[in-house]
């Protein structure tokens, strides 16, 4: 676990989904790239054997930022913005990868699948019982979620990853937000807001039929 400078709490991240929200529901692109990259720099404590799933991630964040920082920025200022701006201008391959491979839209579909991950994570580490095991956990919200895009490869790896997770224990003190009970009770603070942020994306995504972009 990293330490010294390096701490920092996963309350910030997580909470940092609420920061997502407009009072227009809609999902501000800017905070939801800075809770994945804290995400991602939790990960990345997590030990060496998770910098495949990282370095992924880290490539999507890259690309959206890449459009945040264009000329046509204000047209990435929230997903539905995005979405409005990218199908209306032609600039999504909707049906295999030719012209448009990295489009915004692929690309955050990507970032709201494991954000469903997410999710299922978060509610099983809150709910599940003391002695349970973090792989377990993880490896069930990955087969209920992700897994069903992934192919087979990608999936024995992550599992191989899975198992180096601490206990849940270990892992609860790892995001050092205090103690079990505190973890617990930040948990269900930001869970409601990732979820709104997924529904809201997933809604979206499924109006337009964007859900099984290539
Ligand atoms: C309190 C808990 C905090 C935990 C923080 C963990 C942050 C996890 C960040 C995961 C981001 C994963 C993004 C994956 C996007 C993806 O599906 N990419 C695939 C498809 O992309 P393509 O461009 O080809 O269409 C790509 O093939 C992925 C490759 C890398 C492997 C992805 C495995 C994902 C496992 C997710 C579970 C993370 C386990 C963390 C354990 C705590």
């Amino acid at each position: 676990m990293a330490e010294g400078a390096d701490m920092f709490s996963l309350r910030e991240v997580l909470v940092a989904f609420k920061g997502c929200l407009s009072e227009q529901q809609e999902v501000r692109v800017d905070p939801y790239l800075e809770g994945w990259k804290g995400l991602v720099r939790f990960l990345n404590s997590l030990g060496a054997i998770f910098s495949f799933i990282s370095k992924d991630a880290v490539t999507k964040i890259q690309i959206i930022e890449g459009y945040r920082n264009s000329d046509q920025r204000e047209k990435y200022l929230t997903i539905q913005s995005m979405v409005e701006y990218e199908l209306s201008n032609g600039l999504v391959d909707l049906d295999k990868r030719s012209e448009h491979p990295d489009s915004g839209c692929r690309t955050l579909l990507r970032l709201h699948r494991a954000l469903h991950w997410l999710q299922l994570f978060l509610e099983g580490l809150r709910t599940a019982k003391e002695d349970a095991k973090t792989s377990v956990i993880c490896s069930d919200s990955y087969n209920a979620s992700l897994a069903n895009y992934h192919p087979w490869i990608i999936r024995k790896a992550a599992m191989v990853a899975f198992y180096a997770l601490p206990p849940r224990n270990t892992f609860l003190e790892n995001m050092n937000v205090g103690t079990t009970e505190e973890a617990m009770a930040m948990l269900g603070d930001a869970l409601p807001f990732i979820c709104k942020v997924y529904e809201i994306t997933e809604d979206l995504y499924a109006q337009h039929k964007l859900l099984g972009l290539p």
